[in-house]
């Protein structure tokens, strides 16, 4: 379904772990690393795999024809340049379909290919052609989308919907476009394609999430991602946090996916990388789901939607409520000591708790610190 009416309709992810994800420094999976994170995805539930092109090394064909061999739910694409060669080459393979691009803004066609707006359309023309008669799913996308001339790209675009392309790709190749910059962009070429439209957004100024939902808003029908967000540079929109943005939205958005493999996919891409999963990264970051200040804790033990927007039990994690600080409330400790199997009188309450404060105030404290406090609160009422 299409539609722009703000309301976000049927959405697909387009999953480049494996090929945006490939182009991310220090980045060397194995065939074996393919086909476990292929995996672990396409139990999530992504719609399209995208592998790096076959043209890139012999591992690189090697692993497409591995995925193309296994059972799987997603379809499996490959990113190739506007040529015969590589698309001969990515058919072959045994892709069910091919991201074709070809650079359209001044500095790749004086630096890049060389290529005149009508070379790029000929060539473009020629490459869907032959991959449509391989039955094979055709998205041509124009790089840099961003910097390109407006008309240039709607151009290119009518073009290709023309020539019987399935999708047409916007991208914001050196992440400067903005939400509102994204939505106007989309709804545009809402008008002037008949076919499905692909945003593909860097983060180099921290909105590959906005403008990737803003796409959606617009009428996109897929998303690029990545898990943790990792690409060229800082990379494009992490999967995680754009399922978050959406859930926030609707969470019958994203009841498609399998929501509880999420922190595994990410555990286990990060290790392969060597790299902690960062520490604020939406849902599975170390303080996603992390209540400090009193006022927030006492509110959240009532009722944790006070100051949550994601249940962490829909993606298999787990709140904390922090009680080792000066910022500590006695609902907090109450609580706490409850856990532990204490329940505090008023008084000792009271008491406990200002002595955490004070404990607090002197430097930073542990939770072993909360328990001697507690204990020695409970000795009086031991004996
Ligand atoms: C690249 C560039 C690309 C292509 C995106 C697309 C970009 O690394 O080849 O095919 O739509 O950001 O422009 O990733
Ligand atoms: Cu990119």
């Amino acid at each position: 379904m299409r539609s722009r009416n703000n309301s976000i309709h049927e959405f697909n992810f387009i999953d480049s772990t494996l090929r945006e994800g490939e182009q991310f420094r220090g980045t060397h999976f194995s065939i074996d690393d393919k086909r476990e994170i292929a995996s672990l995805l396409d139990r999530f539930g992504v719609e399209y795999m995208e592998l790096s092109t076959p043209v890139a090394s012999p591992q690189s064909a090697d692993a497409i024809r591995t995925l193309a061999d296994m059972r799987r739910r997603y379809k499996l694409l490959t990113h190739i340049r506007a040529n015969m060669d590589d698309a001969k080459l990515a058919v072959d393979c045994g892709i069910d379909g091919a991201d074709v691009y070809i650079g359209t803004s001044n500095y790749m066609r004086e630096y890049s290919h060389g290529k005149s707006l009508e070379q790029v359309i000929e060539i473009g023309q020629k490459v869907v052609a032959y991959l449509n008669e391989q039955d094979i799913e055709t998205r041509f996308s124009t790089e840099d989308t961003f910097r390109s001339n407006f008309a240039d790209v709607m151009t290119v675009y009518r073009a290709m919907d023309l020539a019987g392309v399935d999708r047409v790709g916007v991208a914001d190749t050196v992440g400067i476009a903005d939400p509102m910059q994204t939505y106007n962009l989309i709804s545009n070429l809402r008008d002037v394609v008949s076919c499905d439209i692909e945003f593909h957004g860097h983060n180099d100024s921290s909105c590959a999430v906005a403008n990737a939902f803003c796409a959606l808003q617009a009428g996109a029908t897929h998303i690029d991602t990545t898990i943790l967000g990792i690409g060229e540079r800082n990379g494009i929109t992490p999967m995680g946090a754009l399922v978050g943005r959406l859930y926030t939205c609707d969470k019958a958005l994203v009841d498609k996916y399998d929501l509880c493999l999420l922190p595994e996919i990410e555990r286990v891409v990060a290790e392969k990388l060597g790299i902690e999963i960062p520490y604020n990264t939406p849902i599975t970051g170390e303080v996603a789901f992390h209540h400090k200040a009193g006022v927030h804790t006492n509110a959240v033990l009532k009722n944790p939607m006070t100051y949550e927007a994601i249940n962490p039990e829909d993606f298999g994690m787990s709140r904390v409520i922090d009680v080792a600080h000066r910022l500590v409330g006695r609902n907090a400790i109450r609580e706490y000591a409850a856990r532990g199997g204490l329940a505090l009188p008023e008084d000792v309450l009271n008491l406990a708790t200002a002595q955490v404060k004070l404990m607090a105030d002197e430097g930073p404290i542990t939770l072993e610190d909360v328990d001697r406090i507690l204990s020695k609160m409970m000795l009086p009422l031991d004996d």
